[in-house]
């Protein structure tokens, strides 16, 4: 019989050694649950972000430029595939989370309910949208559970990628003539608030922090992460000519931080509730594309069990 008490003593000091959580390890059910939730989120937030830039693939302004938002948009499924592989190592089954996405039970990042309406938007997200998510994932490929940290390694050196392209996409536009000026600056006023909002609330309003840093499977805080954040790209925004939408954004020279205005969480909650700008509309292409795709997994569930029976009479 299992002393849960002493599995969960011994699974705690491994996390204090530093150690690595592997699927086979015992863990605490709240442990499972928080890191399906997560990992979940995470696959949905890949798979769904595709979508804003997808948009855009047939109106790359050249080849140069198609050619490198195709991949990323590609990029962007493979996160989703290691991700979902990650879920499964803890027991979850691919086809309810993805149930869970499509039914609206589960979440998956706000940032994808905006619509992309021109195409500076699409450096804008490789900048500030993979730049967050790279401050956010650089510390999650520290996290205690093995397999959602390595694939976490693999995403962010792609994650890499995407934020120079998208910073060197914007910077062309910020030193173009007056319109491409004018429309990137437009692009950085729709989507910076947005973005400091991909962190999460405030962490007094945080629910799920205080579980997952003591399992290290957060680091750091929501809004250590945001000022984070905040602190790497004001001056990267400044570099380029371009003004933060941010009348109240000064820098303490005691803390060294940048102190932005008032987030407003409203629009965050909204947002994850599924009232978003773009919400239903990235849901149903969502469902249509996996109803289009079930002959795709007929096949290969079939070509499967021809296989194991194959194997089984050799
Ligand atoms: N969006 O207790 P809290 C990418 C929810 S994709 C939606 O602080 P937690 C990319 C939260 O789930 C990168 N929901 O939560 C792809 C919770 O609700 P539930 C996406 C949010 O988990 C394509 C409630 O609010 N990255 O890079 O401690 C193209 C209370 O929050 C959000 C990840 O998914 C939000 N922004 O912290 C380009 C990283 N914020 O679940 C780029 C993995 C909060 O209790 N996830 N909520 O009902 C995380 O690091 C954490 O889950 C979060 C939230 C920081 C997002």
């Amino acid at each position: 019989m299992i002393n849960e008490e002493l599995e969960l003593q011994k699974f705690e000091q491994k996390i204090a050694n530093g150690e690595k959580i592997e699927p086979k390890d015992w863990m605490p059910e709240k442990y499972r649950k928080q890191l399906i939730r997560m990992i979940a989120q995470h696959a949905h937030s890949e798979i769904v972000g595709m979508l804003p830039e997808g948009n855009w693939i047939t109106r790359a302004p050249s080849l140069r430029r198609k050619m490198v938002l195709l991949a990323k948009v590609q990029d962007e499924g493979g996160h989703g595939l290691y991700l979902y592989s990650a879920a499964e190592t803890l027991g979850a089954d691919r086809k309810d989370l993805i149930e869970a996405l499509l039914n609206g039970k589960m979440k998956y990042s706000n940032i994808f309910n905006y619509p992309t309406l021109s195409w500076a938007d699409i450096g804008i997200i490789g900048w500030l949208v993979d730049g967050a998510a790279i401050v956010n994932q650089t510390m999650l490929a520290k996290c205690s559970y093995g397999p959602y940290s390595r694939a976490m390694i693999r995403i962010c050196k792609e994650e890499n990628f995407h934020k120079r392209q998208g910073y060197e996409n914007v910077s062309v536009l910020a030193q173009g003539n007056a319109k491409q000026k004018q429309m990137v600056q437009d692009a950085l006023n729709r989507w910076w608030w947005q973005t400091l909002m991909m962190f999460g609330p405030h962490d007094e309003n945080s629910t799920n922090t205080v579980d997952l840093m003591r399992w290290k499977i957060k680091l750091e805080t929501n809004d250590s992460l945001r000022q984070r954040f905040i602190n790497l790209t004001i001056p990267q925004a400044y570099a380029i000519g371009l003004t933060i939408p941010d009348n109240d954004l000064k820098y303490n020279e005691k803390t060294q931080n940048w102190e932005i205005g008032k987030i407003n969480f409203d629009e965050l909650y909204n947002v994850i509730n599924g009232n978003g700008p773009c919400n239903r509309i990235r849901i149903a292409e969502r469902k249509k594309s996996y109803e289009e795709g079930n002959w795709v997994r007929i096949a290969a569930e079939n070509y499967a069990l021809k296989n194991k029976n194959n194997y089984g009479t050799k």
